[in-house]
């Protein structure tokens, strides 16, 4: 048997650079801050982590709108100072995957300036022009942060296209020369020392070069063109040429970020033998609760539903890819406030019971920072308090409908990407000691409770139980190799579901719901129980027959 790769037992931690630690009092989380962190990511037992960019860019969206890939932003520090958290990372024992977004770049980059100035630039065909159709846009794709995916250039009479802001203009991966620039970029970090790379919206950068229109659904301008760039026709021929051009020539850990990812491509992405990625980020749990509105309608969720996802991509992956697992990330609300409770009775339970179900699972889980401490979702007053472009634009449409403020706010309290964003809550002085100037987005007015000192000084906090749950990876074969079985599909209170490796069996099960449950999993037989992990105090002894379960109870079993 090969050996297993070090990604398969690895966990990664996602640090939001702008809203991670501040260390000169400028309200912006920067490179140093992150480096005087390193021995509190340790701590965790944290063995990757993952940046989102920190490279120059104008900041139309935090950063995933990159002026110039080998710079690093001037409020994050410097080349200097990267070096040295490359170092210091290193020097833990740890590994540093780097955001890469080449989907697009900023229209601030050289590469657009030079393309906007001239139809007969060299560098044209690096980014997606093409001429109006009867006076109006080239296709009716709708940006994913509102209005037109194109945008008139007049200096040129043709439109570029954008899909996500208008300051993001799509790259043209059909251009050899762009593809080998990237990969020169790419290897330029990897000469440095970088890991590997997760990679935002990879799916997209293929796109059907008929531009069909899309259909335009009821009461809208625009129509999502997702299904002609999705996992487009050329998609696994770039991502194959990116892995024998570049990360075949290093030892790395690859994600895709895929919204719309399915499991049959997700197997075609990530299956070892075809040399593309080593996993995918699917999006289809972070559907739960979309509606009409996407995810804007904040509809309720079911456990069933939950579970159902979940249970497809453990089946489908296993054996046959390798499956990423989290619950959430930069730009989804924060996981205890979504399919927990954050109510403080709750709070602490809940998110020990969500961490169980996603650590138990067969894959490499992320943590986005602050989950590890039980962070919340944040109801900020008024639209002037948030900074996200999706939140801000979807918000001006909204109003331009006629919708309702409070119907608005309500959506935006349950699925903007502030929610994620509020600076890491460090402990319980001013602004959360995030910063010692003005954050540049407000800290959650919960820091004085919800902070890593208080969770540092309580052996029963969430972060201890993450570490807890983190070792177990580290020691247990099982948790790492053993495939999944659901149990109890029907049921919308518990999620329960074992992993088997060799003889080996573990029973991992989780009451989602606020009150008492009593379950029995006779159908495991008679087993000798050892309860290695709970969120709840243990017991006398430990059975298969009706167990009692507590709110949010959560525990791993071995089963012999
Ligand atoms: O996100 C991809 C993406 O599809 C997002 O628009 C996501 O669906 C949305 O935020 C959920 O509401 C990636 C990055 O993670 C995100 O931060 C960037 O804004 C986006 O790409 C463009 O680079
Ligand atoms: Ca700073």
């Amino acid at each position: 048997m090969t050996q297993t790769p070090w990604w398969k037992k690895s966990v990664v931690y996602q640090i939001y650079p702008r809203s991670f630690n501040d260390s000169n009092g400028d309200g912006i989380g920067d490179i140093p801050g992150m480096i005087q962190k390193l021995d509190y990511i340790k701590e965790l037992g944290i063995d990757v982590i993952w940046l989102s960019p920190v490279y120059d860019s104008p900041n139309d969206d935090n950063g995933y709108d990159i002026r110039d890939y080998q710079a690093i932003m001037d409020e994050f520090g410097t080349m200097e100072d990267f070096d040295l958290l490359l170092q210091q990372i290193h020097e833990r024992g740890m590994k540093l995957v780097m955001d890469l977004v080449v989907n697009h770049t900023s229209d601030e980059h050289e590469w657009f300036i030079e393309s906007r100035s001239s139809a007969k630039s060299p560098k044209r065909d690096y980014y997606i022009w093409k001429k109006g159709i009867d006076g109006r846009e080239p296709t009716n794709w709708a940006s994913n942060f509102g209005g037109s995916a194109w945008e008139y250039d007049e200096n040129t009479e043709e439109y570029y296209l954008h899909l996500f802001s208008k300051k993001q203009p799509d790259l043209n991966w059909e251009n050899p020369l762009l593809r080998e620039d990237i990969y020169e970029m790419m290897k330029w970090w990897l000469d440095k020392g970088v890991d590997g790379f997760r990679m935002d919206v990879i799916n997209f950068i293929s796109k059907d070069q008929r531009y069909p229109d899309g259909e335009v659904k009821p009461g809208n301008k625009y129509a999502s063109g997702s299904s002609y760039f999705r996992n487009g026709p050329r998609i696994h021929e770039f991502l194959q040429e990116m892995y024998t051009k570049v990360l075949s020539h290093y030892d790395t850990m690859t994600v895709g970020e895929m919204p719309g990812v399915g499991v049959e491509e997700g197997k075609l992405y990530t299956a070892e033998e075809r040399k593309e990625l080593n996993m995918v980020f699917h999006f289809e749990h972070m559907g739960l609760g979309d509606g009409e509105h996407g995810k804007w309608s904040a509809l309720s969720w079911k456990l069933t539903d939950l579970k159902r996802i979940m249970t497809k991509w453990q089946k489908g992956l296993d054996q046959k890819g390798w499956n990423s697992l989290y619950w959430n990330n930069h730009d989804q609300p924060r996981v205890v406030s979504r399919f927990g409770n954050d109510n403080e009775k709750f709070r602490e339970k809940s998110a020990k019971m969500l961490a169980t179900c996603l650590h138990g699972m067969k894959g490499t889980p992320y943590v986005y920072q602050g989950e590890e401490i039980g962070m919340t979702n944040v109801a900020f007053p008024t639209i002037e308090d948030y900074e996200d472009i999706e939140t801000l634009n979807w918000y001006k449409e909204q109003k331009e409908k006629g919708i309702e403020e409070a119907e608005m706010m309500r959506a935006i309290y349950a699925r903007g990407r502030d929610n994620a964003r509020t600076p890491m809550q460090w402990n319980d002085s001013k602004h959360a000691g995030f910063t010692t100037g003005v954050p540049w987005l407000q800290v959650n007015p919960n820091y004085k409770r919800i902070n890593v000192t208080n969770s540092l000084n309580d052996p029963h906090s969430v972060f201890y139980y993450y570490k807890s749950l983190i070792e177990l990876r580290k020691k247990d074969e099982t948790i790492v190799h053993g495939s999944y079985h659901l149990l109890l599909p029907d049921d919308e209170d518990v999620y329960a579901y074992t992993r088997t490796y060799k003889d080996d069996m573990l029973l991992i099960v989780c009451n989602f719901s606020s009150s008492v449950q009593t379950r029995s999993f006779s159908e495991l037989g008679e087993r000798k129980v050892d309860r290695i992990l709970s969120n709840e105090d243990s017991k006398q002894t430990y059975s298969l027959e009706n167990v009692e379960l507590s709110p949010y109870e959560a525990f791993i079993y071995r089963l012999t």
